[in-house]
């Protein structure tokens, strides 16, 4: 054990370790149609359908992940699920607004990103901490790469670039830090693992619209 020199892994790092994977996670034509306006309604649509169900799996994870948690992470957690819950109201309304159904299928990356989250709950809490930093950064990213948005979706785009938002982030990434900075070598792998699956999961999820049903 050489500890004097040896670094406290930190989630930001994570984002230059795997800058490419990143950079997929965060970019993709859809959000570029999304910005200027050449994206179809109905693309749009059924991509706003499966989000719906992502946000639904996610606020099961996250309400087993606080059961879990550590005392000081228990707060931004359940801030947290009180957005997603919040957050499901508004997929509501704006779904009952453009006249679209909510009970579809899941597709099969929906699917998919359900079962990872559902394997996390089996990883150290680490790996899941900085899973969901990670699947919220990158969204908070990939909008913030979409604003403000052509006229049709610039209140969606605003609504993922909020102040709010960015503060719930980075008080994940708080948390992620702390459970890094006690992760063993074991820990710290799994949890590399982790992020790079949602680099993925994420990138492949922005093509769920395409013709051919996306995939990665
Ligand atoms: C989020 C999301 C963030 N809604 N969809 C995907 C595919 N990834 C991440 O979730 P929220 O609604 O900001 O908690």
């Amino acid at each position: 054990m050489n500890a004097p020199t040896q670094h406290v892994p930190t989630a930001g790092a994570l984002l230059e370790q795997f800058a490419g994977e990143w950079r997929s996670a965060t970019r993709h034509p859809f959000l570029d149609a999304v910005r200027s306006g050449s994206l179809a309604p109905e693309a749009f649509s059924t991509w706003l359908v499966q989000d719906y169900l992502f946000v639904a799996d996610l606020l099961a994870f996250q309400a087993r992940l606080l059961a879990r948690a550590p005392r000081p992470a228990q707060a931004v957690l359940a801030a947290g699920l009180v957005g997603l819950e919040a957050e499901l109201s508004w997929f509501e309304q704006h779904a009952a607004r453009r006249g679209l159904g909510l009970e579809a299928d899941r597709h099969t990356l929906t699917q998919d990103y359900r079962d990872f989250l559902r394997d996390l709950e089996l990883a150290p809490y680490g790996a899941a901490i900085v899973a969901l930093w990670a699947l919220e950064r990158a969204y908070l990213e990939a909008w913030r790469g979409a604003a403000p948005g052509a006229p049709a979706y610039a209140e969606f785009v605003e609504h993922w670039t909020v102040p709010a938002f960015a503060e719930y982030v980075a008080g994940l990434e708080r948390a992620a830090d702390a459970a890094l900075g006690a992760a063993s070598a074991d820990e710290q792998a799994q949890v590399e693992a982790a992020f790079k699956d949602v680099t993925r999961l994420e990138a492949a999820f922005w093509g769920i619209a395409q013709p051919g049903g996306a995939g990665a």
